[in-house]
């Protein structure tokens, strides 16, 4: 490949990769839109967070784009339908945070189950010292954990929920026949069912605000929610009423509405564990996404084909 292609970064990528990616392209990043606009269409080529995207002014300044490389598998900041029309390329880094992400689900369940935050706080304070203990805290075992969404992570979280001896089932846009858990396509029976429901859909015009009060209200007292999804398949106003009124019992949340300035009432609860959306932020899975974002470019400007084109 050459000369130096430009490349409009507008998430950053770890040293390592960033590194990589200046031996064939010139990164640009740019703080306003103006400053963008002056070298705009010699841009050819963008990389972007899957919980960044690229904004449709962004798009619309760029004449000449031709691919799109996420970092992540989320394409809801992304206008696919205006990527389509314009033959723009996109690609995603399929399969390689599933792993990442199923275990954060897990992580923010057991923390959640297991008093994590509290316990840790009352050993700090010196309380275990002072000769009392902690309150009893909740197994997974035996438990019906739902997942809504039944893709590669949504099966991921399946399989450790498994582990962890807990019954799963899973509400989807349809069966999967390859699996053998329960199918419950009403996901409001889901919840019903559940002690714990797992967020894995992807975020869509259809999942927009799908978990709202009804949903909350079947998934009950004792129930809690887990989101790795995206904020925006949840209600936060309705799941911070939930949690308010202890509608549910709690939740664990690794995603949110207006990130990263989220709605400061979650801080004033006691039953949720929160985390700045990190499924995905491990040294190992962000290098190897970084890894997909290089050969995913130079397949493209080498006119082979895409290693993991997202359409
Ligand atoms: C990353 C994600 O946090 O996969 C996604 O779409 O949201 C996460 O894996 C994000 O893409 C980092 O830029």
């Amino acid at each position: 490949m050459s000369p130096k292609q430009p490349l409009l970064l507008l998430e950053p990528l770890p040293a390592p990769t960033m590194e990589a990616l200046t031996k064939d392209f010139t990164l640009l990043q740019f703080s306003t839109l103006d400053a963008l606009k002056e070298v705009a269409p010699t841009i050819r080529a963008v990389a972007t967070g899957g919980s960044y995207g690229v904004a449709p002014e962004i798009m619309a300044a760029l004449p000449n784009l031709e691919i799109i490389a996420v970092n992540g598998v989320g394409l809801d900041r992304i206008d696919l339908t205006e990527a389509k029309k314009r033959a723009i390329r996109v690609t995603v880094t399929t399969d390689i945070s599933t792993d990442d992400v199923a275990d954060m689900a897990m992580l923010l369940l057991l923390a959640l189950k297991r008093n994590l935050r509290a316990n840790e706080t009352f050993l700090r304070k010196g309380t275990w010292a002072d000769g009392t203990l902690p309150p009893l805290a909740h197994s997974l075992k035996g438990r019906k954990l739902g997942i809504a969404g039944f893709g590669r992570i949504g099966q991921a979280v399946a399989q450790r929920a498994q582990a962890s001896a807990m019954e799963v089932a899973y509400f989807s846009s349809h069966h999967h026949a390859n699996s053998p858990l329960a199918f419950e396509s009403d996901l409001k029976a889901l919840a019903h069912w559940a002690d714990v429901l797992v967020l894995t859909l992807p975020a869509t015009a259809q999942t927009k605000g799908l978990i709202n009060a009804e949903i909350l209200e079947a998934l009950g007292k004792d129930g809690v929610l887990i989101n790795t999804a995206r904020g925006s398949v949840v209600d936060e106003d309705a799941l911070l009423t939930a949690l308010q009124n202890k509608t549910i019992a709690g939740a664990g949340l690794d995603v949110f509405q207006n990130e990263p300035k989220i709605n400061p009432a979650f801080f004033a609860l006691e039953n949720v564990v929160l985390q700045p959306h990190q499924g995905s932020a491990t040294i190992e899975t962000r290098l190897a996404m970084g890894q997909n974002i290089i050969d995913n470019l130079h397949a493209y400007f080498s006119g082979k084909p895409l290693l993991t084109p997202a359409y």
